[in-house]
């Protein structure tokens, strides 16, 4: 941390860019290119730079390294829910604290009753995965190896496997106040609504930041980086792929 250059002296004052993780900065649930990383930190030292993911940091050290809570500013997981500022954890609030034990049994009793009815061509493990700020849902279990995982995507694709169990955990529980995001492609999340990636803005908003430039591919409605890129709050950049986000990175901040 030592020969970061503090956030008041960077090039470009005021200013932060937060990056989506899958999709935005390296492909699904894969590494950052070794060019990506070394670009962030040309970047770093002209403006604040974050990282906001639905995932949980565990699977954002495997994507961008053991010491992402060094390379970025900020680290945003499950959308902010857990935060970290130059190495510091943030105060955060909880997902079971919010929907309370009695609520969340019933939840987890209609999803699991849900999947035992799915007919699916192969199923993994762990269907549920319980995290701070939110549940994360699979139907083909997360422990699908990287083949399974575009396997079960395209089938989901087609046979709109978690559109429809969207809807029907919408209808079944119509005033929970829950959001449901498709955001990768083996599982969707689940979290009050509000807690989406606009979450995170609270914390970089304190800070005195006026620019925030934000880089996401599901930008589009109904994806998990449609409410951040949209904000008043955030310029918006919508990349197709990390090659996309070098690209724009360079032209908007490099030349
Ligand atoms: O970051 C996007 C999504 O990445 C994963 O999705 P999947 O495993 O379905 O590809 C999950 O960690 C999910 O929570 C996250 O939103």
């Amino acid at each position: 941390m030592s020969s970061v250059v503090p956030l008041s002296e960077r090039e470009i004052k005021n200013t932060i860019v937060l990056f989506d993780v899958d999709g935005t900065l390296s492909p699904a649930r894969l590494h950052a290119s070794p060019e990506m990383l070394s670009l962030l930190s040309e970047l770093r030292k002209k403006v604040a730079i974050g990282f906001v993911g639905g995932s949980d940091l565990a699977k954002q050290k495997e994507q961008l390294g053991d010491n992402v809570i060094d390379i970025f500013d900020y680290c945003f997981s499950e959308n902010g829910l857990t935060a970290y500022r130059l190495g510091e954890k943030l105060a955060s609030q909880s997902f079971i604290n919010w929907i309370g034990e009695d609520k969340y049994k019933v939840l987890v009793k209609w999803i699991l009753k849900y999947l035992v009815e799915l007919d699916l061509p192969f199923v993994r493990g762990t269907f549920i995965e319980f995290r701070n700020g939110m549940i994360n849902v699979s139907p083909v279990g997360r422990n699908a190896s990287t083949a399974e995982r575009s396997a079960y995507e395209k089938f989901d694709l087609e046979h709109k496997i978690r559109h429809n169990m969207v809807a029907a955990l919408k209808e079944a529980f119509p005033d929970y106040g829950l959001t449901y995001s498709i955001g990768g492609q083996i599982s969707f999340d689940v979290f009050p609504t509000g807690w989406d990636k606009t979450y995170c803005l609270q914390h970089v908003e304190k800070e005195g930041f006026t620019t925030i430039h934000f880089f996401g591919d599901k930008c589009f409605k109904g994806g998990n980086d449609y409410e951040i890129y949209t904000d008043p709050r955030t310029i918006g950049h919508s990349v197709n792929n990390p090659d996309d986000t070098m690209r724009i990175v360079k032209e908007t901040f490099f030349s």
